[in-house]
């Protein structure tokens, strides 16, 4: 579903509007002195296609007719929307002729037009590209966005799944998963180069050989796939620099295995040839924690192994000696899950090339920086012996090997302290053996990224202390940030132009620090009037969308309350659901004359649920229940609304964010290593309500804490309520005497007993967050939500005020671009600097 999204989507590269996993790969010093020999031949090509190939609307117009008759031999048949969108991104997006593409995107919509197209209905055609799952996914997305905008050198890789994230149905208020298999018409961003093939091996042996007097371990493998490469352009925002997102697919080996078809089975051969290609089908759906599975263990190395040598190739191509490969690759882990590749370049350079265990390590530990996404230690990747020791034995003989001599190390800096020892060991002891890959990542890496300050002081201090006691200077915050290119320019085109107009200049899209020239205007009344049109449009938008979506129609007048995420006990929609019943409750004891002062809301819900995750299952199905019972009750009406959005992805949230006034954030303090939506949200002029988590904490140190309401034990609290269930720190500002107030043990008892049907279902829903069990702090919290809910309201009511924060916080969005985050890494971890082509 690709939304209306109202800007040409089709000049904008598909990987930007998609989620993309896994590693970020970062070259230095960069292409144009790369080029070599063949800069003069590139720079020739590059001025005659300046003659050639033009972007006016004419030349735009020829460029379709020609794909039309001689690309896809269409013209004498129906050429319809889809065909349009893919023959438009065919033609201009074939990227050496791209200069710079997203300035072409009025000419094409004019040239479109006159062939009788509607261009915003050919930019609808494109949906997403779901290859991920959820905050992590998406942040390399916009990491990508401005790594190519800011003419950084760098290469994304990650893998070609051909079944991105489920699709969430809703039936009966339950969630459905169906398979994404968004490759179906094909997709004409990607250029498939059948040439760029690497073969990668799994299972089999290891034997020692003798290779020039000396014992030489190789490993013998059991099985060949090929990974074939597909490129993703990524092009800059006013700049010719355009980077690749290069994507792995299997096929099966092209080496015939003489044995197999000589058996007389050759049905069979052919049929386990074809497995190979499994291997990169499906993504896997869990947001977090997915341990202990083969397939997954095998794309992570298909991934690694692929990619490791399309670099190593790279580079052997223009150097032969290997102390340079630091100078010239740094490799970014972006979260554990490609760590295997430390590993995989140790086998390399020491089995391959030859070199010593000893040289080959100096290297690795020089190209290696890692961000780690988590607070909580139980979600850090570990990978069974067994597992590892079947798949790929020679890395498996190579991580003990690196945690043998790392171990040597630490015994020589620390002593004999054997429980600080297995603490900090690659190598996990216990019922089942493990490697633990953030152990050996920050091993390895130079730099260990945290994601929020919060983020970094809690791996200091808790996660990783003892590697942070070893090696203080290796740990580095660099605060996530979203790309306003996405959450601003092609998602609110009204925003846009109204940001535009007042400072004067577009030069935000390219800076964001100039956003916070808003600033100057904040009290001018017409700017608030123009301010309050902007949203007033893309509340309509919405409005549009959920009625179509859900049959409820919702009052514009009303505050549009959403919270939109991945479903997670620790992101607390059940609280915002609790939150709910007792505003019913409220609202069904109110006096005619009280509820004429009620600010009527329209709460918005959406986010998947982990197929396997129970919990959220029955958040999503309680949320559907509560919906119904609110929304059919006419006592109520316009006052009151919940509706939850089905199958929230990038599309849908381009359409949602801009229509919102207020935004929910509600994990619990220490659970969140970033957010990323607080940013999006705060970029569209919504306001906050929030718990001090994760980069909320930087939000509030930017915009000022009366510009958001902020609720909920803090931080440092946390482990106090969660033993004591009180905290000797600061009094909570609204502390109750009782751990669990009235009001949220009735809001409970009422789903125990059933008000919104489904007793049974409900109960371990209800277990979860009673007193003794309540991990996440729920009833805790409860009052102090309540207490910011109510300031909200009372906001609402003076839109002056309200509309001065709105500004107020697009204005404090300039620190949460991703462009401030790139260029932090690019500065500080990387140590690259821009290579800006010539324009
Ligand atoms: C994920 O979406 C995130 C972290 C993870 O370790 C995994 Cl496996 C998935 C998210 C964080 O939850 C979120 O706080 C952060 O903003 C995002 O990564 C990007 O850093």
């Amino acid at each position: 579903g690709s939304g209306s999204n109202g800007v040409g989507v089709g000049m904008v590269p598909a990987v930007s509007r998609s989620a993309v996993s896994r590693g970020v790969v970062v070259r230095r010093p960069g292409f144009v002195e790369g080029l070599g020999e063949h800069r003069a031949k590139a720079e020739r090509m590059f001025s005659l296609m300046d003659g050639f190939l033009k972007n006016d609307p004419i030349s735009l117009q020829k460029d379709i007719l020609h794909h039309v008759e001689y690309t896809v031999a269409r013209s004498r048949f129906s050429f319809d929307d889809f065909e349009a969108y893919q023959e438009v991104v065919i033609g201009r997006v074939s990227w050496l002729r791209d200069r710079d593409v997203w300035h072409i995107v009025d000419q094409c919509a004019e040239a479109l037009n006159q062939l009788g197209f509607e261009f915003e209905v050919v930019a609808e055609q494109e949906g997403d590209a779901a290859l991920g799952n959820g905050g992590l996914a998406r942040f390399s997305a916009c990491q990508m966005d401005s790594l190519a905008t800011l003419d950084y050198p760098a290469w994304g890789y990650g893998l070609r799944y051909e079944y991105g994230l489920f699709r969430q149905i809703i039936v009966d208020g339950f969630q459905h998963e169906q398979p994404d298999y968004w490759l179906n018409f094909g997709n004409p961003w990607e250029i498939a180069r059948i040439h760029v093939t690497y073969e990668v091996k799994f299972y089999g042996t290891v034997e020692e050989v003798e290779m020039n007097g000396d014992k030489q371990k190789i490993w013998i493998p059991g099985e060949t796939v090929e990974a074939v490469a597909y490129d993703n352009p990524i092009p800059g925002y006013g700049t010719r620099n355009t980077i690749n997102l290069r994507l792995w697919a299997a096929k099966p080996s092209s080496k015939f295995d003489l044995e197999a078809y000589n058996t007389g089975d050759y049905i069979n051969s052919v049929v386990n040839r074809q497995r190979a290609e499994t291997i990169s089908n499906v993504l896997y759906p869990d947001d977090r924690s997915h341990q202990g599975k083969e397939l997954r263990l095998k794309q992570q190395y298909f991934f690694v192994s692929a990619s490791l040598q399309d670099i190593m190739r790279r580079f052997k191509e223009e150097h032969t000696n290997f102390d340079e490969l630091p100078e010239k690759v740094a490799l970014h882990l972006n979260d554990t899950h490609p760590s295997l590749s430390i590993a995989e370049v140790m086998r390399m350079l020491v089995d391959e090339e030859h070199l010593s265990w000893k040289k080959a390590w100096d290297i690795v530990c020089k190209i290696f920086s890692i961000t780690t996404h988590t607070m909580v230690a139980e979600g850090l990747e570990k990978i069974p012996v067994d597992l590892l020791g079947s798949l790929l034995p020679r890395h498996l003989e190579i991580l003990y090997e690196i945690n043998h001599h790392f171990m040597e190390e630490l015994k020589e800096r620390i002593g004999l302290d054997y429980s600080r020892l297995s603490q900090m060991s690659i190598v996990e002891e216990g019922a089942v053996k493990s490697i633990r890959m953030a152990n050996l990542s920050i091993v390895c890496s130079h730099t260990v990224n945290g994601v929020s300050k919060l983020h970094l002081e809690t791996l200091k201090t808790k996660t990783f202390k003892d590697f942070y006691g070893l090696w203080p200077e290796k740990f580095q915050c660099k605060t996530n940030g979203v790309t306003q290119r996405r959450w601003i320019v092609v998602s609110n085109p009204s925003l846009r132009d109204l940001i535009s107009k007042w400072l004067g200049t577009e030069a935000w899209i390219r800076d964001a620090d100039i956003l916070s020239g808003l600033r100057d205007h904040v009290d001018n009344a017409d700017f608030h009037l123009e301010w309050k049109m902007v949203k007033k449009v893309n509340k309509m938008r919405l409005a549009e969308y959920i009625e179509a979506m859900s049959g409820v129609k919702v009052s514009l007048d009303a505050m549009f309350d959403v919270q939109v995420k991945r479903i997670h006990e620790y992101k607390r929609q059940l609280l915002n659901i609790f939150g709910i019943i007792h505003r019913y409750n409220c609202l069904k004891n109110m006096d005619k004359d009280s509820r004429r002062k009620v600010v009527p809301r329209v709460c918005i819900i959406g986010g998947k649920a982990a197929p396997g995750y129970e919990m959220a299952k029955k958040i999503i199905k309680l949320c559907h229940a509560v919906a119904e019972k609110i929304n059919n009750d006419t006592d109520i009406g316009d006052l009151l609304k919940l509706v939850f959005i089905p199958d929230y992805n990038v599309s849908v949230a381009e359409l949602v964010i801009p229509g919102a006034d207020l935004s929910q954030h509600l994990s619990t303090a220490g659970n969140e290593a970033s957010g990323t939506g607080n940013m999006k949200f705060l970029m569209n002029g919504c306001l906050l309500l929030a718990t001090e988590d994760g980069s909320t904490v930087e939000i509030v140190e930017e915009i000022g804490a009366d510009n958001l309401f902020l609720f909920g034990a803090k931080v440092d609290e946390v482990a106090e309520l969660r033993e004591n269930g009180v905290s000797n720190l600061a009094p909570l500002q609204n502390a109750s005497p009782l751990k669990v107030p009235l009001q949220f043990s009735r809001v409970l008892r009422m789903v125990r007993d059933g008000y919104f049907g489904h007793k049974d279902y409900f109960k371990s829903l209800c277990d979860s967050v009673e007193a003794a069990n309540d991990y996440y702090l729920l009833g805790t919290d409860f009052m102090s939500y309540l207490e910011a809910q109510a300031a909200a309201d009372k906001t609402f009511v003076n839109q002056e005020k309200w509309t001065r924060m709105s500004i107020l916080s697009v204005a404090g969005s300039w620190r949460f671009s991703s462009d401030r985050t790139i260029q932090d890494y690019a500065e500080s971890t990387w140590k690259i600097n821009p290579c800006r082509c010539p324009l």
